[in-house]
């Protein structure tokens, strides 16, 4: 029977669900229009299901907490495909699989996957409604707690048919959580068919397919063949007390303080100063007609790490969350408030646990999972900055690199020029962290804190990059920061959270051509005295250590660089090494 919906007379996108439902076979087909009248509905559902749990309601209004199968509490890089015709499209950091075999494996999967299931039919758009740069995509999902996630995090419904109109012009993505078995569990993305079929698995960053997978895997692809940037970077706004506005994007790791950084409050040494939020975690950077590099924020919604998350390191998060608010896999007080390691207060002689079981203070267990995570929506942040829905976006005036490292980078440094901006980013490591599974604390690679997340072969990603510079007459800058350093005792270094603005300012500075630099051997860093440390009670010597750039550090840095270069082989663009080599040679 030929699928039909009032929503839509678009027959590329009702043949496709026709197409996908024969295979799945579902009991029933519902088309998300994105109404609250349609929430309000599919929460009740998930409640009666016990998808959803109801937070207490005097003190987190309109929440709830899900708890997800224990073996899904995070991306799974192993089992995320590239599925290219070449194997070399996808490159040495991908995985790959040919698509007819991806297709085939898959198929076999899904078939009859939502037997006794309702089929959800999410039409969403990524970046501002109207703009000639958003992506349409229709996520088909038998998981009603992916549809409430994609209401919060994407411009979900009717607004996206009508946009979409008849054109067939959108990302096909089919996902079933199906039997949430990790050994089969696949996220393939299909670039050339603008497609992306994900099994077996529930959560955010496998399963809301606007996200990880269009807006940045097959956003990334696009870019390329579309001359723009599609990132892992948050992009904020500050504004001085003069009222000028600066703009800057900044790339980290998962769970690296992206949303924090994103919502900071300056200290008190910067009255008068503002930063205002854009975006969290990706960022679509396209030319502009003016010759700047302009940064939209293609999601609505943040999907942010709770643990950590307080008044201190970040009070625009806590009054983000406060409401309308989806917790995944945090702890339960007594009272039925949400609970999460490195939250405010005593910790509770009691909880339940993300497992939902029983557990006490002093437990060598973590009561949160260390990847528990809020859902929640944009407005609900109170330094929204005005320009979210702008289709133009906002020019951004430097660009920030960082990651979580130990040793050897230091607190701040900018790069020579474009192309050694671009080597900084491309060699950047960090400390592997609970987002995705496997061993955390191990430092890795990861370009542009993209690794996890490039469409397409890693070195053609950073001749796309440096080609760039070729199409962008008025460019950011570029900087390299390290909150994370620690001193030989294992202590960290520098302060960060909203002590972080003290280095943003000479980011913004230097962007503004205010400000000189000491020259290094490796990049421009701060001349001494021009971080502002004043009512910042650490020793002038602690920064010292945390802007140290030592030689003998760096000599292993840039060696070890070479065996992640070599892996591309011949695709490697030759600058980059080149840089390297010249660095190097400078050391000796
Ligand atoms: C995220 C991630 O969820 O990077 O943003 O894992
Ligand atoms: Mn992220």
């Amino acid at each position: 029977m030929p699928t039909s919906t009032t929503l839509t007379t678009n027959k590329h996108l009702l043949g496709w669900v026709d197409e996908m439902a024969a295979m799945c076979q579902p009991d029933s087909i519902v088309f998300c229009d994105g109404t609250e009248d349609e929430r309000k509905r599919l929460t009740e559902l998930a409640v009666s299901k016990g998808i959803l749990i109801p937070l207490n309601a005097q003190k987190h209004p309109g929440c709830y907490l899900h708890r997800s199968n224990p073996n899904d509490v995070a991306r799974v890089e192993h089992c995320t495909f590239i599925c290219t015709p070449e194997k070399d499209s996808a490159g040495p950091t991908n995985n790959w699989m040919a698509p007819a075999e991806a297709y085939t494996k898959l198929k076999g999967l899904f078939e009859g996957s939502m037997k006794g299931r309702t089929m959800y039919v999410v039409p969403y758009v990524m970046g501002p409604l109207g703009s000639e740069h958003s992506k349409i995509g229709i996520e088909i999902t038998d998981s009603v707690y992916v549809v409430l996630n994609m209401q919060i995090m994407t411009r979900m419904g009717k607004a996206a048919l009508d946009m979409l109109a008849d054109k067939d012009d959108f990302n096909r993505g089919l996902h079933c959580t199906g039997d949430v078995n990790p050994d089969r569990r696949y996220i393939c993305h299909f670039p050339q068919d603008n497609a992306i079929w994900s099994f077996g698995s529930g959560y955010g960053g496998n399963a809301l397919l606007g996200k990880k997978c269009l807006s940045l895997r097959i956003g990334s692809y696009l870019g390329k063949s579309e001359g723009w940037l599609a990132e892992h970077m948050l992009i904020l706004g500050v504004e001085d007390p003069d009222g000028t506005k600066t703009y800057v994007a900044a790339a980290f790791p998962s769970a690296c303080g992206k949303t924090n950084f994103a919502m900071m409050i300056p200290p008190r040494r910067f009255a008068g100063w503002r930063v205002f939020t854009v975006g969290d975690d990706i960022a679509w950077l396209r030319v502009g007609e003016d010759g700047r590099l302009w940064a939209v924020n293609p999601e609505n919604g943040y999907f942010g790490v709770a643990p950590g998350t307080n008044m201190k390191s970040n009070p625009n998060a806590m009054k983000t969350i406060s409401k309308n608010t989806i917790f995944t896999n945090v702890a339960v007080t007594k009272d039925g408030d949400v609970w999460w390691e490195g939250l405010d207060g005593e910790v509770p002689d009691e909880l339940t646990d993300w497992k939902g079981q029983p557990w006490k203070k002093g437990s060598t267990e973590k009561a949160a999972h260390p990847n528990s995570r809020f859902t929640a929506p944009a407005s609900n942040n109170p330094i929204l900055s005005s320009h979210v829905n702008d289709p133009r976006g906002v020019p951004i005036s430097a660009i920030i690199f960082g990651g979580r490292r130990s040793t050897t980078i230091p607190l701040v440094m900018q790069s020579f020029n474009w192309a050694h901006g671009v080597y900084l980013g491309s060699t950047m490591a960090s400390e592997t962290t609970a987002a995705a599974t496997g061993a955390t604390g191990v430092v890795r690679r990861d370009p542009m804190a993209m690794l996890p997340f490039t469409g397409y072969n890693v070195a053609d990603y950073f001749q796309h990059w440096l080609n760039m510079q070729r199409r962008v007459p008025y460019p950011p800058k570029i900087f390299m920061v390290n909150w994370f350093r620690k001193n030989a005792a294992g202590k960290f270094l520098w302060p960060g959270y909203g002590d972080n603005m003290r280095v943003l300012k000479w980011i913004l500075d230097r962007a503004h051509g205010k400000v000189g630099a000491q020259e290094t051997l490796f990049g421009w860093v701060p001349k001494q005295g021009h971080i502002d440390l004043s009512g910042l009670d650490i020793p002038p010597e602690t920064v010292d250590e945390a802007t140290n750039i030592d030689d003998n550090e760096w000599k292993i840095e840039l060696e070890s660089q070479k065996a992640f270069y070599d892996q591309f082989g011949e695709r490697m663009p030759r600058t980059l090494e080149l840089i390297r080599q010249q660095l190097l040679s400078r050391l000796s």
